[in-house]
C-alpha cells in the first residue's frame, strides 16, 4: 500500500435537500480521490452529514417532526446523491453515530485538560443560518436597518452561560502556521482574508449552548450541549479513529470546503486541534461557489436545482466533466443547462467520444475486432505518442496541484492531436490503398485512446471505464498509463474488440420543462 492520503468534504446541513453546491464539492473531492487512488496512494476519503444545532432543531420543530427521524431522513437524500453521482467515499459519516459521539467528547475533555475553556456569560449575535457567532464589528446594516451577518444572513442576540474556548491565546500560534506552511489556506486569496482576520485579533469562542439539547453532551455539565461547530469539525477525526485506535490516516492531507466556511476550518479547527495536542491537517481548500446563470442560488429566485435532475437530464459523467472543466477551481462558477450541453458535446462527445466510438467500431466492422498489426510505422505514430504522454503527465501535475480545469485543458491537447492525427493519416481511406499503413495507424490511436481513458477516469468514470473495459484494459493506474508492454500483451493474448456502443453520448437541450 502506498502512503496514505486522507481527505475529506465538508459535512453538509441536511436542513433541506442537497442542491448543486453540494454535488460540486462532492464530485470535485471524489475527482481528486480517485486521482490519488491512481497514483498509488492510499487513499481515505470521508463525507457526510452534520445533523446537531439550532438550525437542524428549527428546522424539524417546523415541519413537525421528530429530530432524529427527520435527521435521518435527510441524511438519506445526501447519501443517495453521493451514490448517485459516483462518489467513492470510504465512509459516508452521520454526526449522530455514536463513535462520533465519543470522538467529540474525547477532543473536549482534551482541550479542558490544557485549560483552554471556562464556564462564563456569552452576550452577543449569532446567526443560525450560519451557526455562527459574529463580533458587533462585523455585522452589516440590511433593509430597514436590520443587523445582518457578513453574509448577509439574519442574527439573534443571544445572552446564556456558556463554555468558552480560549481562542484569544491561539491568535499568534495560528499566525505562525499561516507563515511556517503557505499551504494551510488555499487558494492565495483565502490564504490572506485569513491572515487578515486573524490579525485583527481573536475574541474566546463560545462552544456550548443550554437553550435547546440537539447536541453532543458536554461532558460532566449538565444542560450544556457542544456548539455545532466544535463537534461537526471533529468529524474528521472520528473517521481517522479517534480517540481509540491507531490513526493511519491522520493528519488529513485535504479538507476541501467552500468559501464561506474556511474562518471555521482555518482559524478554528487548527486552534481546537493545537489545544488537543493533535497534529494539523495539511491543507484546508476553500473552493469557490456555483451561480445559476450568474446569480446566487435561493429558494425566493426559484433557482435552486436539484443535483439529481441534472444528472438524470444529462448523466453523470457529462454533469461531472462540466463542472470539473468549466469552474477554475477554487474561483466562483456559473452554471445552466446551455452551458453543459455546449461545454460537454464538443469536448467529451465530439472530441473524445466520437475519437474512441469510430476508432473501436472501424476495428470491430473491418478487422474483425483484432488488435492491429504493427504494419507500417511512420514518425507521426511515435509523436502523436509522444503528445499525449506530455499531456497525460500535464493533467497529472495539474491534479497533484489541485488545478482541476487546467489538467483537464492538458488532457485535451492530447485528444486534439488524436483528431489532428486520424484527418491528416485518414485511416478510413487507408483500408484499400495501403492497409499496412492503416494498422499501423488504428494501433497507434488504440494506444493514445488508453492512455487518455485512464487519464479522464477521475472525472469521467462510467465512460472511462467502459472505453477501457472495450479495450480490455484493466491495469487503470497512473503506472499503466505508461506501461509500454500492454500493447504486445493483448495481441497475444488474442484480445477481440467488440462493436461499440457510445461511451459519450451527445447531449440535447432539453425542449419541455426547464431543467437548469
Ligand atoms: O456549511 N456552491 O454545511 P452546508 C458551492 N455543515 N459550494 C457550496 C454552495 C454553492 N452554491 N453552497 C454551499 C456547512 N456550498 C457545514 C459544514 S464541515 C465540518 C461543516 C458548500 O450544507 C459549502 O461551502 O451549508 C460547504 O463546503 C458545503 O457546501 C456544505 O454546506
Amino acid at each position: 500500500m502506498g502512503k496514505p492520503f486522507y481527505i475529506t468534504t465538508a459535512i453538509s446541513y441536511p436542513n433541506g435537500r442537497p442542491h448543486i453546491g453540494h454535488a460540486y464539492e462532492a464530485i470535485a473531492a471524489d475527482a481528486i480521490a480517485r486521482f490519488q487512488r491512481q497514483a498509488g496512494r492510499d487513499v481515505r476519503f470521508q463525507t457526510g452529514t452534520d445533523e446537531h444545532g439550532l438550525k437542524m432543531a428549527q428546522t424539524a420543530r417546523d415541519q413537525g417532526r421528530d429530530m432524529r427521524d427527520f435527521a435521518g431522513e435527510m441524511s438519506g437524500h445526501f447519501k443517495q446523491m453521493c451514490d448517485t453521482l459516483a462518489i467513492s467515499y470510504d465512509r459516508f459519516i452521520r454526526t449522530t453515530d455514536d463513535d462520533h459521539y465519543r470522538a467529540s467528547q474525547a477532543i473536549w475533555r482534551a482541550m479542558e485538560a490544557s485549560g483552554d475553556l471556562y464556564l462564563d456569560r456569552y452576550e452577543g449575535w449569532y446567526s443560525v443560518r450560519d451557526e455562527a457567532f459574529y463580533d458587533e464589528k462585523e455585522l452589516v446594516e440590511g433593509e430597514g436597518g436590520a443587523k445582518l451577518s457578513p453574509q448577509g444572513t439574519a442574527v439573534t442576540w443571544t445572552a446564556e452561560e456558556t463554555w468558552f474556548f480560549r481562542l484569544s491565546k491561539y491568535q499568534q500560534p495560528l499566525l505562525d502556521l499561516y507563515a511556517r506552511e503557505p499551504d494551510f489556506i488555499r487558494p492565495e486569496s483565502r490564504r490572506n482574508e485569513i491572515m487578515r482576520f486573524v490579525e485583527g485579533g481573536l475574541s474566546d469562542l463560545s462552544v456550548s449552548r443550554t437553550t435547546f439539547d440537539w447536541g453532543v453532551p458536554v461532558p460532566d455539565s449538565d444542560g450544556h450541549v457542544m456548539y455545532v461547530w466544535v463537534d461537526a469539525l471533529t468529524n474528521y477525526l472520528t473517521g481517522a479513529g479517534y480517540p481509540d485506535g491507531e490513526m493511519p490516516y491522520w493528519p488529513a492531507d485535504l479538507h476541501l470546503i467552500g468559501k464561506d466556511i474556511v474562518r471555521f476550518h482555518a482559524v478554528y479547527w487548527p486552534a481546537f486541534l493545537m489545544s488537543a495536542g493533535i497534529a494539523l491537517p495539511k491543507t484546508v481548500f476553500g473552493h469557490g461557489f456555483l451561480l445559476h446563470r450568474g446569480e446566487k442560488m435561493s429558494k425566493s429566485l426559484g433557482n435552486v436545482v436539484d443535483p439529481l435532475g441534472l444528472a438524470d437530464a444529462f448523466g453523470v459523467d457529462a454533469l461531472r466533466y462540466f463542472l470539473l472543466r468549466e469552474v477554475s477551481f477554487g474561483q466562483d462558477g456559473s452554471y445552466s443547462a446551455e452551458a453543459i450541453v455546449t461545454r460537454v458535446n464538443a469536448e467529451l462527445a465530439n472530441a473524445f467520444g466520437n475519437l474512441a466510438q469510430r476508432t473501436l467500431s472501424f476495428i470491430a466492422k473491418n478487422l474483425g475486432g483484432a488488435f492491429p498489426r504493427a504494419g507500417r510505422g511512420e514518425d507521426a505514430d511515435a509523436q502523436l505518442i509522444e503528445e499525449v504522454v506530455v499531456a497525460c503527465a500535464g493533467m497529472r501535475s495539474a491534479f497533484d496541484d489541485l488545478m482541476l480545469s487546467q489538467g483537464i485543458e492538458a488532457w485535451l491537447r492530447g485528444v486534439f492531436a488524436c483528431n489532428q492525427y486520424i484527418d491528416a493519416q485518414a485511416p478510413w481511406s487507408l483500408r484499400k490503398t495501403d492497409p499496412e499503413r492503416m494498422h499501423a495507424v488504428l494501433g497507434t490511436l488504440i494506444r493514445a485512446i488508453r492512455m487518455l481513458a485512464i487519464a479522464i477516469l477521475p472525472v469521467v468514470p462510467r465512460g472511462a471505464g467502459h472505453v477501457l473495459d472495450l479495450l480490455g484494459a484493466n491495469e487503470r493506474t497512473h503506472a499503466a498509463i505508461d506501461d509500454d508492454g500492454w500493447y504486445a500483451r493483448m495481441v497475444d493474448a488474442g484480445f477481440t474488440i467488440a462493436a461499440p456502443t457510445p461511451a459519450f453520448p451527445r447531449l440535447e437541450l432539453p425542449v419541455d420543462g426547464e431543467v437548469a
